[in-house]
């Protein structure tokens, strides 16, 4: 059972501390990869498809070869010729699934705008730029395809000769019998049918890569804004450039957000070592804003039936659902995990539902590749769910908040195991939907709505419950899914002879504040000041191994190796005090970082202290081995489900359809909080990327296949005056699965502020009959929902 201990009395975790790394990267002195000089240094360009599908009949590179400053163009072929490996290969492998050959550089086939066909490597990044329109490209179009569904349900070309169907896997949990026959005993059925559009991540810093091939040593070092450097040496390696791993040095310096979009193995970055592999220069290549819409994995992008089955009595017998996920074009590493598996077991949301049944087809579109972005899976999966209680409360004529109370897991049946294939480690759903419903007035608010709608006035009050499953792991139950990386997380805890603390940990921050939170773990653990802790990450030649940043897996699995690493150390300490202190290890107390004897207090030792008789070796234990550190992996033995309900209020002009965002109210439980600043942070952008996709985002295509949101003025991600402040709040249920308590925070947001804007929507329409619209919701759909335009 739990290990996590009463935080009540600690110096440095659970405290609002600022952020260490706000300085360097406030004040401009962080190094980012684009900052990343090197002598010799020159500059790849691409250039991409113009076309949704087309083959490539030809290339004529010679006028661009000749132009000023060029050094070399490549094509595919050139690729090819190499005799590289040259695959981008998935590292998810579902049963059944389709694995078309995917290559650095297209060949033959152009399968969506924006694929890569040729490099141009130029002395600065504008001449090689320039020299991209004078590569001649000449096609053949071919018929494309954009929609997950008109993919698999239509007659049109595939994307891939490897998929006729374009069907990439067909996904199935649960027991489709059982679960009909629940449908069929139960009083009345519902559905509801759903479009999740596509989501454009948008991270602040474009993608680059800076990479330097050493051509005596035949290593590799590259620097790139990734969210997990070892995957990426891993993937990089074997699959793509064929040099061995403990040859090739990945680092993510400072790295400008991600959401989910800096995870992948991109042919983009593989080009740019590639380039530097031939020409024994240095290769800088980085994204323009607009080429990060068009190569930037998406998210999202889920057509989708969904059906519940409800008794009179207001409880839930079984949820059915079917979904088209697109996936683009080609096989993201994680595509295909996301809207399978992360999707299909958050399904139960935080509800006890007997039956559970999901089918995901995946299709390929000639699109740009999808895969996770903030809440992968679980976002689309708690929409689903969150609809689907919305729709069913309106058919018992229920309110919808009591209606979820009733269908609540209690909080005596945790850990629970859902119908849905997960268990759930703690959770107090209750408390939590108490709090925020208390906090926002929900009772005066549905008498407030009455009245204004007497009014001709049209309040809104959405409820959205979610549940997460954060932290990707453990391995053993990733590897019977088909991932082809482990769930743990690895750390290096080391006293430095002077006293002071560095800690190395596999994962990599893109704005998260581990700088922060992971010296606050460690100081806690061995009783030093949080400003004797250097955390590093990010460069796999300090840091061994690691797993990375995703799947909000730092806190628990990061920082849960963190802790484990910091106690053996600590131990080792004590047991050097106790020598030197002549006392025996039993004896002896640890407190605020200062050891002593037991009765004795006169007779102590500061851990820091200890530390310098560690290296200085003269007098340790027998048998004991001089230094202070400790390397640890950890694979937690389930994920953590951090929870909670968010409350909005909207109020929907009926002249227009603008809807005007009045109130919003987060209730968060992410276990222990290590601080509660940074916590408040990641809710905070969680809940306006949540905003983003109810409201205004949203990728489009047109119909030749054209990405017509491209730019930051086509693409609405919502700006700070769009939204009110938010009214947070958290419980704290710790979870019993990691030495600390926590669970994640860093997606909770995005999952649970969608589905409650829409409900908030929705409800404001009950009078006009409306139980249900897609996102984004823009006033042009509510005005037509109300009958405008009629
Ligand atoms: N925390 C605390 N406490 C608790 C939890 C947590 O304090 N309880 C904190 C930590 O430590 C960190 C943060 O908070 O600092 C977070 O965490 P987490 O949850 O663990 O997570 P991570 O792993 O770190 O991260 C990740 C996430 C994700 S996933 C995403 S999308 C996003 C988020 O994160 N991204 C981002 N957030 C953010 N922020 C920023 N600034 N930026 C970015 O980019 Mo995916 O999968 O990738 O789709």
């Amino acid at each position: 059972m739990s290990d996590a201990e009463d935080r009540s009395d600690k110096r440095v975790f659970g405290k609002a501390i600022k952020r260490n790394e706000d300085i360097p990267l406030l004040t401009g002195s962080a190094t980012y990869t684009d900052d990343v000089m090197l002598r010799e240094m020159v500059h790849l360009a691409i250039r991409r498809s113009d076309h949704a599908h087309a083959t490539i009949v030809d290339i004529d590179t010679s006028e661009a070869e000749a132009m000023d400053g060029v050094i070399a163009v490549y094509t595919g072929e050139d690729v090819v010729e190499s005799g590289v490996p040259n695959t981008i290969p998935t590292a998810w492998m579902l049963p059944g699934l389709v694995t078309p050959q995917y290559r650095m550089l297209a060949v033959d086939k152009v399968r969506h705008e924006g694929d890569g066909i040729a490099a141009v490597v130029a002395e600065t990044p504008e001449k090689a730029r320039d020299a991209l329109d004078a590569i001649e490209v000449t096609y053949e179009k071919l018929e494309h395809v954009t929609d997950p569904v008109d993919a698999v349900e239509s007659d049109v070309p595939p994307v891939h000769d490897e998929a006729a169907d374009n069907v990439a896997f067909d996904f199935e949990l649960g027991e489709k019998d059982v679960v009909d026959e629940a449908f069929e005993a139960a009083d009345h059925v519902v559905s509801v049918d759903l479009r999740q559009p596509r989501i454009i991540p948008n991270a602040m810093e474009p993608r680059a890569a800076v990479a330097d091939w050493d051509r005596g040593t035949e290593e590799l070092r590259i620097w790139m804004t990734s969210q997990n450097p070892h995957l990426h040496r891993m993937l990089l390696s074997a699959g793509t450039l064929g040099v061995p791993e403990n040859k090739i040095q990945v680092i993510a310096p400072e790295v400008g957000g991600g959401f989910g979009s800096k995870i992948y193995h991109y042919p983009d970055e593989a080009v740019t070592a590639w380039c530097s592999m031939q020409l024994g220069r240095p290769v800088k290549w980085k994204a323009s804003r607009m080429e990060a819409y068009v190569t930037d994995c998406h998210g999202r992008d889920h057509t989708t039936t969904a059906e519940i089955a409800v008794n009179d009595d207001g409880t839930v017998q079984g949820v059915r659902v079917e979904t088209y996920a697109g996936l683009g074009a080609q096989l993201s590493q994680f595509a295909t995990a996301t809207p399978s598996y992360l999707y299909s077991t958050i399904l139960s949301g935080e509800y006890a539902i007997p039956a559970i049944y999901c089918r995901v087809i995946g299709a390929f579109t000639n699109t740009t590749p999808v895969d996770a972005y903030r809440g992968a899976g679980r976002a689309e999966g708690i929409y689903v769910i969150e609809r689907l209680m919305d729709v069913a409360a309106r058919e018992l004529d229920m309110d919808p908040a009591e209606f979820r109370r009733r269908n609540l897991i209690p909080a005596d049946q945790f850990p629970y195991q859902t119908a849905a294939a997960v268990i759930y480690d703690s959770g107090e759903y209750e408390r939590a939907m108490d709090t925020a419903l208390e906090h926002i007035g929900y009772d005066d608010l549905r008498e407030r709505q009455k009245a204004l709608r007497e009014e001709g006035r049209y309040l809104g009050i959405g409820v959205g419950n979610f549940v997460e499953s954060a932290g990707l792991s453990p391995s053993g139950l990733a590897g019977d899914l088909g991932a082809q990386a482990g769930g743990w997380e690895s750390s290096i805890v080391r006293f430095d002879s002077t006293g002071t603390v560095t800690v190395l940990v596999g994962t990599a921050d893109q704005g998260q504040g581990h700088r922060t939170t992971f010296a606050q773990i460690a100081a806690e653990e061995l009783g030093v000041d949080i400003d004797a802790v250097n955390v590093v990450e990010g460069d796999t030649d300090q840091i061994p191994q690691g797993m990375g940043t995703y799947g909000s897996r730092s806190a628990s699995v990061g920082g849960g190796a963190i802790a484990r690493g910091a106690r053996d150390v600590r131990e080792k300490a004590r047991e050097i005090a106790a020598h030197q202190l002549e006392a025996s290890v039993e004896d002896i107390g640890f407190d605020d970082g200062e050891f002593h004897v037991v009765g004795a207090p006169d007779r102590s030792m500061h851990i820091q202290a200890v530390a310098a008789q560690a290296y200085l070796g003269h007098n340790l234990p027998e048998e004991m081995d001089p230094g202070l550190e400790s390397t640890n992996f950890y694979d937690p033995e389930n994920f953590t489900f951090p929870f909670g309900t968010h409350v909005a209020v909207v109020e929907i002009d009926p002249e227009t359809g603008a809807i005007d965002l009045e109130r919003y109210v987060a209730v968060d439980d992410c276990g222990e909080i290590i601080n509660p600043l940074i916590v408040e942070g990641q809710v905070h952008g969680g809940i306006a990327q949540g905003i983003g996709a109810a409201l205004y985002e949203g990728a489009v295509y047109d119909d030749d296949g054209h990405l017509t949101t491209r730019r930051m003025d086509e693409y609405a991600v919502p700006h700070a005056t769009y939204l009110p402040d938010f009214e947070t709040e958290n419980t704290v249920t710790p979870s019993p699965h990691n030495p600390i308590g926590v669970k994640g925070v860093g997606e909770s947001a995005t999952i649970a502020a969608a589905p409650t804007i829409v409900s908030a929507v929705v409800d404001a329409l009950e009078p006009f009959g409306v139980t249900h619209l897609d996102m984004p919701i823009t006033p042009e759909r509510v005005w037509r929902a109300m009958g405008g335009g009629d």
